[in-house]
């Protein structure tokens, strides 16, 4: 197709092979190249999920007995090169580049320059970045903290790539300090996840391990990407396909990676050029539409009972579970006999005799488990969809059996852990409780600041210190103007990271940039190399070693840094934070000691693969308040400001869904193709159907603009979008986020949650008048 664009060799292009296969080779061989990865460091991609290696920071997905073989994974594999290039950013580039000029480039570029080397601090007269000595940045920290009016006027990001020692070496200081603005990427990703299920089953983990995967019958897979995402989920899916489990991928697009897959470890695939056949069945609902979908399989399912119990015939609901386990059922099915059909089809835009084939799938498993990642977390209804989900499983008893459960799947590698060490700004009573016992202070009880409410607090003046445990924050949040000015607004911004992005870029009147040690480096403290712990998507927690040399004498781990500012801020109160830093098995006592469910936590994550976290909904244990898994009531909305978005602009209404291509890690781009969806050399494309293209006047190739329709009066756009055309459901569109992430209402969040509708946003396309963007902006 040929088109406007800069990038000469920029093209689309359906992609119609498996997904993986030699295709994910070559992508390797790519990043290893382009990275300039040195000699030695090769080894590093054969201790990835080794028991003596490193735990990969590419994703959460779990390894088998932490992995007994080396587990290709095309996204490991590039998330391990950009953290072992041979690229420098050191003070000398920094004295070369004004900060007004970097902004000029892409995230892209600026990531390209490679790993941060030395402690840098912004100095306003020259407009750029200069060395500074640890101590006197922890000091000017110290400093800000302590002139507070109150220490609720600070926040303190967490990106889930920090290991349970510095994340909870981190909450203790910000806890002790006196806050819990505790601002954290999980607000972004699988908070509706963490609000959702304790609701229902009292816990928000998944309540399977891999050895579930291997008894199910019956997979459903809601809104995920895992080709892209989760690759080595794929291996996984491969054993259930060829096992003969029904796999339903239930997703607005047919992704490659849920149809075929070439295993690049199955040296018979990859010589044959073989695959396996992967999902059954694809439903595919519109944006936001799985509640209703949910509800309508869950209402066909009673039906079913219904009918079973007139015919004498053996029941289709789990009458003992329901009984023995359960609270609220007679609620929740009075509402579901009440759901008038035609409302379920409208809102979930699947038609009845899909759903009630989705609802015949789902009775003839006998192990059922469900799978989500975004797809159902990022939607205004975003927490009753997963109670939906949640009520659907637990009226056929698929919770806490083998082989049957929840299986909520996480992104950054150590998110879920972070959660559970203390990374959360509505912390429990019981959690508080046992902090205050354990390290002899009063925590703060106030709940804190979420990511969007940060942002509005920075805006307004309340917040005025950000601090940020990795992450990039100006790009990963909502409404990017509006947060731009947030971080603008506040008196300092500091960013522990390991390479350049924007949020170094976009800073407060002081600002810091602290460069830490990758997880695949080698952690020496007192001459003894350190280990540390990390929990992936099922729970399991084990010990992870870099064995990189760093990548500059002037970095420190994260503990450390995080050690420093609180002795700076702090003194040796309530604990010695310097010692702490330099053992990180004290700090595992001090885990243990602390958080419930880690006692004895160096002797269990010695073992090898480490030990599972306790999930008591697995046990069918139900942490809720009336100590029963409860059923809860899920109403679908009809008149949120999407419908009535719908209802003023009609067909020329698209609702966005902002998602991740092939080559990115959430805001770090490693290239620009996209390449199991067709898109090569560029990134600024919008998916729509043929149908709607039409309907709207537009041809494939045209380029458009793109503004969301919101209340509030405020123009949110994003400019120059490709058009492509695409199998995606009618109304609905699809681009890559971050570019599409001015388009976020900052107000536009999921109940509850608070996270930001990132899979609904209302939007209009409009031809673009302007010139293409160069290629990588
Ligand atoms: N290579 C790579 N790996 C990553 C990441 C990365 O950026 N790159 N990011 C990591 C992180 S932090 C996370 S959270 C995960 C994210 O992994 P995913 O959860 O796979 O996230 P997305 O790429 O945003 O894809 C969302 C999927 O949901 C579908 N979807 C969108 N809206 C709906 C809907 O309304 N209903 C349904 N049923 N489906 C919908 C989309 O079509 C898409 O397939 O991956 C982690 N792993
Ligand atoms: N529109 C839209 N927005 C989204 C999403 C979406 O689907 N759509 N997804 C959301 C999701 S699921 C998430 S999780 C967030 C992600 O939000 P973040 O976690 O804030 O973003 P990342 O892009 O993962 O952060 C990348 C940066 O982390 C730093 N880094 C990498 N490794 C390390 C390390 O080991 N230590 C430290 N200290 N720093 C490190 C590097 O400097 C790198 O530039 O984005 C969210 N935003
Ligand atoms: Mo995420």
């Amino acid at each position: 197709m040929s088109s406007r664009n800069s990038n000469p060799n920029a093209r689309i292009e359906p992609y119609t092979h498996a997904a993986a296969g030699w295709g994910a080779i070559k992508q390797v061989v790519i990043s290893l190249v382009k990275e300039r990865v040195p000699g030695e460091n090769y080894k590093t991609l054969f201790k990835q999920n080794q028991r003596d290696g490193f735990d990969c920071p590419g994703c959460a997905w779990p390894d088998r007995e932490h992995a007994s073989t080396f587990e290709f994974c095309e996204n490991g594999v590039k998330a391990v090169a950009v953290e072992a290039t041979s690229k420098r950013v050191t003070p000398d580039f920094f004295a070369e580049h004004t900060v007004t000029s970097l902004l000029e480039e892409s995230d892209y570029e600026l990531e390209e320059h490679g790993r941060l080397t030395e402690p840098m601090a912004y100095d306003p007269a020259t407009d750029t970045y200069k060395p500074i000595a640890w101590s006197a940045a922890y000091e000017l920290v110290a400093q800000h903290l302590k002139r507070l009016a109150s220490p609720d006027e600070a926040a303190f990001y967490t990106s889930g790539r920090a290991s349970n020692e510095a994340a909870f070496l981190y909450q203790l200081f910000v806890r002790v300090y006196g806050t819990n603005n505790f601002p954290d990427c999980s607000n972004m990703c699988h908070e509706s996840t963490s609000r959702g299920l304790p609701g229902t089953v009292g816990v928000g983990k998944a309540t399977v391990t891999l050895d579930d995967m291997e008894r199910c019958d019956t997979l459903f897979l809601f809104g995920q990407n895992p080709a892209t995402n989760h690759p080595r989920m794929l291996g996984e899916l491969r054993e259930c396909a060829r096992r003969g489990v029904t796999i339903v991928a239930i997703n607005p697009l047919r992704e490659r990676g849920l149809e075929r897959f070439t295993n690049p470890q199955s040296p018979i695939e990859m010589m044959t050029m073989g695959s396996t056949r992967i999902a059954s069945v694809f439903v595919r609902p519109k944006l936001g539409g799985d509640q209703a979908l949910l509800k309508g399989v869950a209402k066909r399912v009673l039906e079913r009972d219904d009918i079973a119990l007139l015919e004498g015939a053996p029941r289709v609901l789990d009458a003992d579970f329901i009984a023995e386990h359960c609270s609220g059922f007679e609620a929740f099915a009075e509402d579901l006999r009440r759901q008038p059909w035609d409302e379920l089809v409208a809102e979930s835009g699947v038609a009845r005799e899909e759903i009630e084939h989705l609802a015949e799938i789902y009775i003839r498993g006998k192990a059922v488990i469900s799978t989500w990642g975004m797809g159902l977390t990022q939607h205004k209804n975003s927490v009753p969809t997963i109670q939906m989900l949640s009520n659907l499983m637990m009226m056929r008893g698929n919770i806490g059996r083998p082989g049957a459960g929840l299986l909520p799947v996480r992104g950054h590698s150590n998110v879920q852990g972070n959660r559970t060490v203390g990374i959360e700004n509505q912390p429990s009573k019981a959690f508080l409780d046992r902090l205050a016992n354990a390290f002899a202070f009063e925590p703060p009880r106030r709940h804190g600041f979420d990511v969007v409410e940060t942002i509005g607090a920075m805006r307004d003046g309340r917040i005025s210190v950000f601090l940020a445990l990795g992450g990039n924050f100006a790009m990963a949040t909502p409404d990017t103007e509006r947060t731009w000015e947030g971080l603008r607004n506040c008196d300092l911004t500091v960013h522990l990271a390991t390479k350049l992005n924007r949020s170094h870029l976009v800073h407060g009147r002081e600002a810091l940039i602290l460069p830490v040690l990758g997880r695949t480096e080698i952690d020496v403290q007192d001459g003894v190399a350190q280990g540390v712990t990390v929990e992936d998507s099922v729970c399991m927690v084990h010990i992870s070693y870099g064995i990189n040399k760093p990548a500059s004498e002037h970095l420190r781990s994260e503990t450390a840094i995080v050690a420093g500012i609180a002795h700076a801020t702090l003194g040796a109160r309530p604990v010695d934070w310097l010692a702490l830093s330099r053992d990180y098995a004290c700090i595992r006592d001090a885990i243990a000691l602390s958080v419930e469910g880690f006692e004895n936590y160096n002797a269990r994550v010695s073992t090898p693969g480490g030990f599972h976290f306790g999930v008591a909904s697995r046990e069918r244990v139900w942490e809720t308040e009336t100590r029963k898994a409860q059923f809860v009531v899920s109403t679908i909305e009809s008149d949120t400001p999407l419908h009535r978005a719908r209802r003023k602009y009609g067909e020329q209404l698209m609702v966005l869904m902002t998602t991740r291509s092939h080559d990115q890690y959430n805001t770090t781009v490693y290239g620009l193709n996209d390449r199991y969806r067709g898109v090569f050399g560029q990134r600024r494309v919008v998916f729509v159907h043929r149908e709607d293209l039409k309907v709207l006047g537009f041809a494939a190739g045209e380029w458009v603009d793109l503004f969301s329709v919101w209340e509030d009066g405020i123009e949110r756009r994003a400019d120059r979008f490709l058009l492509v055309e695409y199998d995606i459901p009618r109304g609905c569109i699809a681009a890559y986020y971050p570019e599409t992430n001015p388009l976020v209402p900052l107000d536009s969040v999921a109940d509850v949650s608070g996270t930001p509708t990132s899979k609904s946003v209302p939007v209009l396309m409009r031809r673009s008048v302007a010139l293409p963007v160069p290629m990588a902006a």
